[in-house]
């Protein structure tokens, strides 16, 4: 964990502080969270109530949105965010309508999406979720702040993102932005487990392309404490291939020994993407973000929502430039682009 963050969480514990914070002086932050009664949701909103997401100093106003058959699952999930009595929530605002919940909103985690059904095929998983993000990248459009930064962890992640920005076209393409920082902590974890390296020691694993099994984490650029992560690793066969594939399945994995899907560490994920936009990544810091690809990078087709490196100053993001792409790392970056177009075709239908 950051010890950032560590130090915040005492800091929560503690309640009263000696000091008077600067983001004490600042206005409520407004986060709409969907799907928050669900898995990830619940998670996710008690995570933000007690600072992972902004801090134990800054105030938030929550917007929570569900469908209206959770509606009572949802007060019950405010009634005990109410008992926790947390410092950091000003109010909360719980909703069936998105016109409702997205209402001046300065953030949007984008959890409730449609899943897979049985014997679904996957152009109509896409389809039924297009209807989804259509409506929701409509309800943006008109109510939320033309500023707000969007971040989608209902799959499939990174085109859901894209739809929704397809209709929000009064918002900056560069606001809708999808999760992929799950899979980078899950490729950290992996190596941290094989080489016994403490994980905060392990940095610029970047993931490329889909939040999807076409994802590509890269090991090339990374290194754990003064050496590189394949030198500590010696085993580039493995690198190159179980590696990857156990990072792209570790989701099935944890259904298949948990019996339930991962929440608490994707709501983590959502709360560290989130925090890193808002408040800029340290020096030499690069986290994975699947982002709009309409500057042309790193020659990834245009017009997609790809899982880049990104660097982020004063709430804006930009892809890290200048890193070397070898032959191995090209091959996994077009495929899972390609399947990112894909994805497109059966959504958007172009
Ligand atoms: P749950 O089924 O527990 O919760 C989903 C919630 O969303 C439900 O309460 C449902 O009522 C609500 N919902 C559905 N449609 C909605 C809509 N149109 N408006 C508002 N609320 C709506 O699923 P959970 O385990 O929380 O997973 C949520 C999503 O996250 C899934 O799509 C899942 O595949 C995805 N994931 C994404 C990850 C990522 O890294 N990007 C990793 C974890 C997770 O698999």
């Amino acid at each position: 964990m950051d010890t950032s963050i560590f130090v915040s969480r005492l800091q929560q514990i503690g309640r009263h502080f000696p000091e008077t914070p600067k983001n004490l002086e600042q206005p409520a932050i407004r986060v709409a969270v969907t799907g928050a009664a669900g898995q990830i949701g619940s998670f996710l909103c008690n995570f933000i109530a007690q600072g992972r997401m902004f801090g134990p100093y800054q105030k938030v106003i929550l917007h929570l949105l569900e469908l209206p058959a959770a509606e009572k699952v949802l007060k019950g999930l405010v009634m005990e965010l109410n008992d926790g009595a947390y410092d950091v929530v000003q109010e909360i605002i719980p909703a069936t309508d998105p016109l409702v919940a997205f209402k001046d909103i300065d953030v949007a985690v984008l959890v409730g999406a449609r899943p897979r059904g049985p014997g679904m095929e996957r152009s109509e998983l896409l389809q039924a979720n297009a209807k989804i993000f259509q409506a929701q990248g409509a309800a943006l459009d008109q109510v939320a702040k033309k500023s707000v930064k969007v971040c989608v962890v209902g799959n499939p992640a990174n085109t859901n993102a894209l739809i929704a920005s397809h209709y929000a076209p009064s918002i900056p393409k560069e606001n809708f932005t999808a999760l992929t920082r799950l899979d980078q902590s899950r490729a950290e974890s992996i190596i941290a487990e094989r080489t016994k390296a403490p994980v905060e020691s392990i940095k610029n694993i970047f993931i490329w392309g889909n939040h999807s099994a076409s994802q590509y984490p890269d090991t090339f650029h990374a290194t754990i404490g003064d050496k590189t992560l394949r030198e500590v690793v010696n085993d580039d066969a493995y690198l190159q291939k179980d590696y990857i594939s156990k990072v792209a399945k570790r989701g099935a994995e944890i259904i298949s020994v948990l019996g339930k899907s991962s929440a608490a560490s994707a709501a983590a994920a959502a709360c560290d993407h989130v925090h890193d936009w808002w408040y800029g990544t340290k020096p030499g810091q690069y986290v994975s973000m699947a982002v709009s690809s309409d500057k042309n990078t790193y020659g990834v087709p245009e017009g997609i929502v790809y899982s880049f490196p990104v660097e982020i100053q004063n709430g804006q993001y930009r892809v890290v430039d200048g890193i070397a792409i070898n032959d191995f790392s090209r091959a996994k970056m077009d495929k899972t682009g390609k399947e990112l177009i894909d994805e497109r075709k059966m959504a958007l239908g172009f």
